[in-house]
C-alpha cells in the first residue's frame, strides 16, 4: 500500500522534473522551483483563519518572506487536513525548493511527508508538530512548547484558585480535536492541577479554536453545569466567545466566572486589561523571520537544530494594561 504510493510519488516527481527541464540542481537546493534563478520558492500550507493568533501568524510569514526575497506559495486549508495534504502534493508537483506547514491535526501525515522526502524537498514544521512512524520526515520544528503553556495555566490556577480553599468548577474549552496545541494544553494543565482536589474540570469540550465555537460550547455548558465558576480556554478567541455567553447568562466574566486563556493577541489582552479575563499564557505567532532564516540555512546545507522553541511569557491584568499600547498583534 505505502509502497504503491511511494512509487506513484516517485513517478510523479520524475515527471515534474522532466517538465521543469533545466529547472534545478535536483539536490533540493535553491533555484529548483524558480526556473533557474536563485530565488527560493517556499510552499506554505496554513491551517486556516480560525483565530486572531492565526491572522497574526499568516501576516508574519507573508511579510518575512517578502523581506527575505523568498517567493511564497501560500495555501489556506480552511481547517481541513485533506486540503492541506492536497496543497503539499501540489507544492511537490511544482518542485518548490522547500515546504513549510502548520499541521491542522497531529496524525495522518506519513504518506505525504514520504512523498516530499522522495522528491528531495525538505519540510519544516512551524507552530504545530506531527506524530509520524518514521523519524526523518521533516528537518526541524519551529514553535511553542504547548505542554509548558498548559502547565503555566495550571500553575496559575493552583496559586490563585486552589489556594483560596473554595471549590473551583472549571469548564475547559479545548482547541481543535486532534491538534497538537489542544492535546498538549490539556495535558499540561491537567498535570499542574492534579494535586489540587478543589480544582475540578467539570466539563471539557472542543470549541475548535474559534470565537463562535467558544460561545456555543460555553452556552451549552452553563445550561447543564450552572455551578461553573472558572474557565480554561485553549485560546483567546474561545475565551472571548465564552465571555459573550457568560454575559448573556447574566454573570460577570472575570468575577463570577474567572477565566484563563492562551495566546495573548490584542483582543485577548484588551479583555484581560478590562478585567474580563484573569490570566493569559502567551503563545507567540510571529514565527516568520525565524522560519525564513531556517529555510535559508537548510537550503544552504547548514545543520539546523531539530527543534526550535519559541520564547514566551505570561500576563496578569496589570501587565496586560502596561504592554497593550505597544502590542503589535
Ligand atoms: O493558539 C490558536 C490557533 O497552533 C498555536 O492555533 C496555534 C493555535 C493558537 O488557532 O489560537
Amino acid at each position: 500500500m505505502i509502497r504503491n504510493k511511494l512509487l506513484a510519488a516517485v513517478t510523479a516527481s520524475v515527471a515534474a522534473l522532466g517538465l521543469a527541464a533545466c529547472g534545478g540542481s535536483g539536490d533540493g537546493g535553491s533555484g529548483g522551483g524558480g526556473g533557474g534563478d536563485d530565488t527560493i520558492t517556499m510552499g506554505f500550507a496554513q491551517v486556516g483563519a480560525e483565530s486572531g493568533w492565526r491572522t497574526a501568524n499568516t501576516e508574519s510569514i507573508q511579510s518575512s518572506a517578502e523581506a527575505a526575497g523568498i517567493d511564497l506559495q501560500f495555501s489556506d486549508a480552511q481547517g481541513e487536513q485533506e486540503n492541506q495534504i492536497s496543497a503539499i502534493r501540489s507544492f511537490i508537483q511544482q518542485r518548490v525548493d522547500i515546504i513549510a506547514f502548520s499541521p491542522v491535526v497531529e496524525t495522518g501525515w506519513d504518506a505525504v511527508l514520504l512523498e516530499a522526502k522522495r522528491a528531495n524537498i525538505p519540510v519544516i514544521l512551524t507552530d504545530r508538530s506531527v506524530e509520524t512512524e518514521q523519524e526523518d520526515l521533516f528537518v526541524t520544528f519551529l514553535g511553542s512548547d504547548f505542554i509548558e503553556e498548559g502547565r503555566k495555566a495550571g500553575e496559575w490556577a493552583v496559586e490563585n484558585w486552589a489556594s483560596t480553599g473554595a471549590q473551583w468548577n472549571i469548564a475547559e474549552l479545548q482547541g481543535t480535536t486532534g491538534a497538537a496545541p489542544a492535546i498538549d494544553r490539556q495535558e499540561g494543565f491537567a498535570e499542574a492541577i492534579a494535586g489540587s482536589p478543589n480544582l475540578t474540570v467539570v466539563a471539557s469540550q472542543s470549541g475548535d479554536f474559534t470565537r463562535t465555537g467558544g460561545r456555543e460550547v460555553m452556552e451549552a455548558m452553563l445550561n447543564s453545569n450552572p455551578e461553573i465558576n472558572a474557565v480554561y480556554a485553549h485560546n483567546d478567541d474561545m475565551g472571548l466567545g465564552a465571555i459573550e455567553a457568560i454575559e448573556a447568562a447574566g454573570k460577570v466574566p472575570g468575577q463570577d466566572i474567572q477565566i484563563i486563556t492562551v495566546d495573548a493577541v490584542r483582543d485577548g489582552m484588551q479583555a484581560l486589561a478590562d478585567g474580563k479575563i484573569n490570566f493569559i499564557v502567551e503563545c507567540n505567532p510571529l514565527l516568520g523571520d525565524q522560519l525564513m532564516d531556517l529555510a535559508q540555512q537548510v537550503l544552504d546545507g547548514e545543520e539546523v537544530p531539530e527543534r526550535v522553541v519559541t520564547e514566551e511569557t505570561t500576563f496578569t491584568q496589570e501587565q496586560a494594561a502596561e504592554v497593550l499600547p505597544d502590542r503589535k498583534y
